[in-house]
């Protein structure tokens, strides 16, 4: 295992530093796949562009996935590699808050070894039902052909609402085609997973789901149904993406050279 450095507190990019360090942590202890070291990389370029903020559309594609979430027959939420090194706390906290929601456990680069660690990360913060591990449940996903492909047949494959953080186009395309909702959550707006989706968060992980936290334990106490779902009918995913894209053109970064 590598020496850890210190990174000082005053360091301009410290919170990048910091997830960084996770994700590397997350790969030495094997949850995270070698191509999510660079799948990240890629993530970050673009909240370096967003000056590592929440912007507005995130902000309101959130409010409406809370909304989507609390109206869910059986939403789930499809847990990768990266996320689970990310934030495993978070999610299990997002799940304990939404009372119909699973987790399922979903890889691109698929090995028993890390779908176990993925478990065991995910129990240490009470996650007690993981779905997506159990070999006799899994059905497929049709017209794919990754691993993404391999789903548990009470998980992905009977929900209504699916949460795909992090995740590659093609899946989000074939999980459109079987009529779910789609939620995501991607750093990159011009995607496939991003275009794809009914609700796209541009935000970076670490920050988007504890945001979801707080607007869904905030919806649940104070918004009726049919608010809720006025809510969900007046978020337009393509205008938010292309809010989000002017703000990235627009960047305070690329505004300094
Ligand atoms: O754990 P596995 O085997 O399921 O593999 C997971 C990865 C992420 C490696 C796999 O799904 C993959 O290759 O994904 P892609 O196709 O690179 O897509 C990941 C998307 O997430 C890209 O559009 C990135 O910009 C975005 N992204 C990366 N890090 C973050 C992010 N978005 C939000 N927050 C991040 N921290």
């Amino acid at each position: 295992m590598a020496k850890k450095i210190l990174i000082p507190k005053n360091h301009p990019r410290y919170c990048s530093l910091v997830i960084r360090e996770k994700l590397v942590d997350g790969f030495e202890n094997g949850l995270v796949a070698r191509e999510g070291l660079i799948a990240h990389g890629r993530g970050e370029s673009f909240d370096y562009l967003l000056g590592e903020k929440t912007i507005y559309p995130a902000l309101k594609a959130i409010d409406a996935a809370s909304a989507l979430f609390i109206l869910a027959e059986h939403p789930i939420i499809s847990i990768n590699g990266n996320t689970a090194a990310l934030c495993a706390k978070e999610i299990s906290q997002l799940n304990q808050s939404l009372e119909k929601c699973s987790i399922e456990i979903n890889l691109f680069y698929h090995t028993k070894t890390r779908e176990k660690l993925i478990a065991s990360e995910l129990q240490k913060y009470g996650v007690k039902k993981i779905l997506g591990i159990d070999s006799s449940k899994k059905t497929t996903i049709p017209e794919l052909e990754s691993n993404r492909r391999n789903v548990d047949s009470e998980g992905i494959f009977k929900s209504d609402v699916v949460f795909i953080p992090l995740e590659d186009g093609d899946r989000a395309i074939a999980l459109k085609k079987m009529n779910k909702k789609i939620i995501t959550v991607d750093l990159n707006p011009l995607s496939r997973t991003s275009i794809a989706s009914d609700i796209s968060i541009v935000d970076n992980i670490v920050r988007a789901v504890p945001q979801l936290i707080k607007c869904v334990e905030h919806h649940k106490k104070n918004t009726t149904k049919k608010e809720l779902k006025k809510i969900i009918s007046s978020f337009n995913n393509e205008e938010s993406l292309s809010d989000s894209l002017n703000i990235l053109k627009s960047s305070r970064m690329l505004t300094k050279t």
